[in-house]
């Protein structure tokens, strides 16, 4: 891991142009970097000795006084800061110019370029927050729904946290224990049963876990792909799902040429519905590279909407594409249902549910979208309780745990000598200390900041 006492400076402010843009600098030499490059608008003016306060001024080039951009500059000295750090924030414009020309300032100064994820990094190991609560911070902005948003934000504030600290405490105390009757088997160690202790951390494992489906649902989305032959009204349905005008739609068929993604909101969950190319048999090379792309969005998907045009008789065509579906959570989508005759299509895929709707005149939409959300939820299902967890790997520290408990207390239950207990504990906790970062390995941390934006 990259040394601590190196002041880092990113742009923390998403590419492209904007009312502002923020230069953000964090380390022990962030203030002497921006002190170099700052002329305040008030010449007496002292922003090193008024922290939290923006002060105006002008960024200049240090050898030619240059004048940059205006400014407004801001101190957030140590600890108080969003990494325990000296952070000071330069408030330019938000042209990708200025912000450039004052990030080389801030690096000929003697800064170096953040990695992505770097700040939050120090966050972390400065203990300001844990590394669920750091996780949170991604998942705040990379949220797609209010659900997903509120599950983030419970995170940050620490819930997840506040419950595997808990957890964790009570196995180390049952931990301590077997210790002690280990490591001082002469003494009067008084007798405890664990048994009931074990059955209470392991339910209250399986409390968090009957909620993470759901929470990973809102975290991660899924992935949807209509799918059909030509002309069916995959596109004509990708446009009524999302509200608007997006994919083209026409009487020819083989218009969509290429996979076309939207997301929508159902119920809090972010659906990314992928509009692809009708399957068929064809010999036009655009429409085979096409087509190749639809069996490949098939092949990714969480769901498929199979769409069939239920104003022509069944077609082996159709028979085709669903052959493609197998073992898929589908759909099967009856669309064109406003014309007549209406063609029966029971059973194109079995077991799976059939929809009339119309994406002419909106028909069975409604219903569409709730089958959509209660498919995607089945094995998931809500109980009223909040979802805590939302991220696959604390599910599966988590799932991990949970079997560990589940092997002490069957050993226990037999009598099973008790240092193997203490074996199956330890990796209990170490696996609960894996979501909130006590016992997690550099590897992991490299693996979860490298996924964060540069910057934050
Ligand atoms: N009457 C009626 N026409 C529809 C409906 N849905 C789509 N259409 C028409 O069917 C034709 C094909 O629609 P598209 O949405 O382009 O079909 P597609 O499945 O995307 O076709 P490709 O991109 O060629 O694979 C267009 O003329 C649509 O207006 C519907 O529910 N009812
Ligand atoms: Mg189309």
């Amino acid at each position: 891991m990259d040394s601590l006492d190196d002041t880092i400076v990113a742009i923390a402010t998403p590419p492209g142009r904007g009312g502002i843009g923020i230069v953000r600098l964090s380390g022990p030499r962030a203030v002497e970097i921006a002190t170099k490059l700052f002329a305040p608008a008030r010449t007496a003016a002292a922003w090193q000795r008024e922290p939290r306060r923006m002060m105006l001024g002008s960024i200049i080039k240090p050898d030619s006084g240059e004048v940059v951009d205006q400014a407004l500059l801001c101190l957030m000295p140590a600890p108080r800061s969003y990494t325990r750090q000296d952070v000071v924030e330069i408030h330019a414009h938000g042209g990708p110019l200025p912000l450039r020309q004052i990030l080389q300032l801030c690096l000929q100064g003697g800064a170096r370029l953040a990695n992505p994820g770097e700040f939050t990094l120090r966050a972390f190991v400065n203990g300001r927050i844990d590394l669920a609560q750091a996780e949170a911070v991604l998942d705040t902005i990379q949220a797609e729904t209010e659900a997903a948003l509120h599950v983030a934000q419970r995170q940050l504030e620490g819930h997840l946290s506040m419950k595997v600290k808990a957890l964790r405490q009570e196995l180390l105390q049952i931990l301590a224990y077997l210790q002690a009757r280990a490591d001082f088997p002469d003494e009067d160690v008084p007798e405890r049963n664990i048994i009931p202790d074990l059955e209470r951390a392991g339910a209250q494992l399986g409390e968090l876990l009957s909620q993470a489906g759901q929470g990973m649902l809102y975290r991660q989305g899924v992935r949807t792909a209509i799918v059909g032959r030509p002309n069916v009204g995959k596109s004509r349905l990708l446009n009524c799902l999302v509200g608007a005008d997006r994919a083209i739609v026409t009487n020819i068929p083989g218009t969509t040429r290429d996979t076309l993604n939207e997301t929508i909101d159902l119920d809090g969950i972010p659906f990314e519905v992928i509009d692809t190319a009708g399957i068929t048999h064809s010999a036009n090379p655009i429409e085979v590279l096409g087509i190749e792309r639809s069996r490949k969005a098939v092949a990714q998907a969480d769901l498929v909407l199979l769409v069939i045009d239920a104003s022509q008789p069944s077609s082996y065509a159709d028979l085709d594409v669903a052959a493609l579906l197998d073992g898929k959570k589908a759909l099967v989508v009856l669309n064109k249902s406003d014309l007549n005759p209406l063609y029966s299509y029971d059973g194109v895929l079995p077991g799976v549910p059939h929809l009339a709707v119309s994406a002419l005149t909106g028909a069975g939409l409604r219903d569409l979208r709730q089958e959509m959300v209660s498919r995607v939820l089945a094995g998931n299902v809500s109980t009223g309780q909040e979802a805590l967890v939302s991220n696959p790997r604390h599910r599966q520290a988590l799932e991990g745990a949970q079997v560990c408990l589940q092997h002490v207390r069957e050993a226990a239950g037999q009598g099973i000598y008790q240092d193997l207990w203490s074996i199956d504990l330890t990796e209990a906790l170490r696996l609960l200390g894996e979501i909130t970062g006590e016992t997690a390995s550099d590897e992991l941390l490299t693996m979860i900041f490298s996924a964060f934006c540069i910057g934050k």
